[in-house]
């Protein structure tokens, strides 16, 4: 799928998704799940082609015929597979979705989310000079999303938030640097202080939660982690090393709906602000990413925003959309609250594979 506009951050730039869907057929209903890696292993470890292999070679397999309860019960299924959450992620996403379908309930609330409508905000790409940003930022905020994320990287940051800033000085704004930066570029990052932003977002290593504990300690503005943080155990460990005072909750990086919500919980308990995150993903994620962010620990904006912004045409029925105020309604109809467009996603298929207790198969569908 093309995206709408192709989307910079400081490990690349994507304009062509390449998106793995999970469909679980059990009991007679199709639960969907959407794979939230990207095309190449920038952001974290996981692309699209690693996760074929594992769901294909190893997680798929365990599945026709097998007895499970409850979406909840999968986990326990796949806990001897070190890593690859994503892949997990859409395998199980899709299981909750066929339960809420069976037991005809909104996903949200067999989540036990309580909120109606979520505030929405945007992340924006970089940009190749600050006046484009700011241009971008004018629209978003006419539009009505409640924050603006700027995505940032050495070189393209103070400037860009200036300028973003002299033009809006009010509204909620945040940066993310998708670990674009050292420990020993603390006193370039105090800079950001002065902005009055809501965060600044993974500004470190990937996998280094002890470094953030020695940048949190010196900065003012507070950092929300999110390559980070791969389960609750890391999310404990960065809330009792003061690593973050904000939380991102991304359900393809923690593995799927189970484990997101424990670090959503435990947000909760430790009076950590907690949103949800995006990965530029098709209508399916999307809608369980609404799903989840009716969780009541996600009290902050989240990355979740309109089909529209993303693409031409999205893979759900209806598209969704934000009210002027920045809020999407949370669907009160049974399962995601979405219709899958099938035939579009057919139309859309490269490679197809299918798993039943007796047969698997493989087909080409469209080799591009
Ligand atoms: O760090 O939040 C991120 C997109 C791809 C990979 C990582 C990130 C993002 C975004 C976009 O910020 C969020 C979205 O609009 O889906
Ligand atoms: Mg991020």
């Amino acid at each position: 799928m093309r995206l709408v506009a192709p989307f910079a951050t400081s490990f690349g730039a994507v304009h062509d998704r390449r998106i793995i869907l999970v469909e679980a057929v059990a009991d007679g209903v199709s639960g969907w799940g959407e794979v939230t890696a990207g095309e190449v292993p920038g952001y974290n470890s996981e692309t699209t082609d690693t996760a074929w292999l594992i769901i294909s070679d190893f997680i798929a397999p365990l599945l026709p015929g097998k007895e499970l309860e409850k979406a909840e019960d999968f986990p326990a299924v796949v806990a001897h597979i070190r890593g690859h959450q994503m892949a997990k992620a859409g395998v199980e996403n899709a299981l909750w979705h066929a339960e809420a379908q069976l037991k005809g309930v909104p996903l949200s609330r067999l989540l036990g989310g309580t909120l109606s409508e979520i505030p929405c905000g945007v992340s924006l790409g970089i940009r190749e000079n600050p006046a484009a940003l700011v241009k971008q930022v004018d629209e978003e905020v006419r539009t009505g999303y409640q924050r603006i994320k700027l995505k940032i990287k050495p070189e393209k940051d103070l400037e860009y938030v200036r300028a973003v800033r002299k033009a809006h000085p009010q509204i909620r704004l945040s940066v993310d640097a998708n670990s674009a930066y050292r420990l020993e570029d603390a006193d370039h990052l105090k800079k950001l202080d002065e902005f009055d932003l809501l965060m600044v977002e993974q500004p470190l290593d990937w996998d280094d939660i002890y470094s953030h504990a020695k940048l949190q300690a010196q900065l003012r503005t507070a950092i929300c982690l999110d390559e980070c943080i791969q389960n609750a155990g890391h999310a404990r460990a960065a809330i009792e090393l003061n690593a973050c005072r904000i939380m991102n909750i991304k359900l393809g990086r923690v593995g799927g709906h189970t484990e997101a919500r424990r670090v959503q919980e435990l947000c909760r308990e430790s009076n950590v602000p907690a949103w949800c995150g995006g990965m530029l993903e098709s209508g399916i994620g999307r809608a369980h990413n609404i799903a989840m962010s009716a969780l009541p620990g996600f009290t902050l904006p989240g990355d979740v925003s309109a089909s529209a912004r993303y693409w031409r045409e999205d893979i759900i029925e209806p598209a969704v959309t934000v009210s002027p105020q920045g809020t999407i309604r949370v669907p009160e109809n049974p399962g995601l609250g979405f219709t899958v467009k099938r035939d579009l996603i057919e139309r859309l298929t490269v490679r197809q594979r299918n798993w039943t207790a007796n047969t698997t198969s493989d087909k080409l569908v469209n080799s591009r």
